[in-house]
């Protein structure tokens, strides 16, 4: 198994954290420059992360997680109960469809380069989005039916997995995360178990220090 990735790529390391979490071995292959050329014949979307199994890829973090759920359904990132899998899904799907997907580089860059927003724009873009996103994690924590150590069971899954790479983002542009001690303690929580200590940035061969 292949996983196509480099240390800022957040998407990625959700990835990361889940085959750590269920002890999967991999091999990983830095991706250095997203330009169009060899990356996109491996993945025609271009992005990052991509698994590559049998020489066959799977694109999108989400259904490389999917993938990996199902064909090694031990120990489960997902809740039993089917509300609470609902609910720890829709937690990650804000992360990744209301918040990743509109602070992403590609977006900050077109803003930048094709629309003539100044940096202060850009700021506020990123910043406008991050907030609105967090805001709804931590109102999705605080309803929840039971105080969990983590977002929606007694052990790391889907969930955290999401959670910890964007809050990472989210000191990258600045974001004030004091409004939201619900996901800060989970996140500190998470950051104490070896399967993500591994997946973090400087822990990857292509880290440079930036
Ligand atoms: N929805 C995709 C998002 C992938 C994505 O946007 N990855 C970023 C890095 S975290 C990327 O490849 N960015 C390149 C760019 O924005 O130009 C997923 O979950 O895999």
């Amino acid at each position: 198994m292949k996983l196509y990735t480099n240390q800022r790529n957040s998407a990625g390391e959700r990835v990361r954290i889940a085959l750590n979490l269920k002890g999967i071995a991999y091999d990983y292959v830095s991706v250095p420059s997203l330009a169009p050329g060899e990356y996109r014949r491996i993945n025609p979307q271009g992005l990052m992360p991509a698994l590559e199994v049998d020489g066959q890829v799977i694109a999108q973090s989400g259904a490389i997680l999917a993938y990996l759920e199902e064909g090694w359904p031990e120990p489960p990132l997902l809740p039993a109960d089917p509300i609470v899998r609902g609910q720890a899904r829709a937690f990650a799907q804000h992360i990744a469809a209301e918040m990743h997907a509109l602070t992403v580089n590609r977006v900050r860059r077109f803003l930048a380069e094709e629309l003539a927003v100044d940096e202060a724009g850009v700021e506020r873009w990123l910043r406008h989005w991050m907030t609105e996103g967090f805001t709804a994690l931590e109102a999705a924590l605080a309803q929840r039916p039971a105080d969990w150590p983590f977002c929606f069971s007694e052990t790391p899954g889907w969930a955290d997995l999401h959670l910890v790479p964007q809050l990472r983002n989210g000191r990258r542009f600045g974001c004030d995360l004091s409004p939201y001690p619900l996901l800060l303690a989970v996140e500190a929580r998470c950051a104490a178990l070896d399967a993500f200590i591994r997946a973090r940035p400087e822990n990857q061969p292509d880290y440079t220090g930036a």
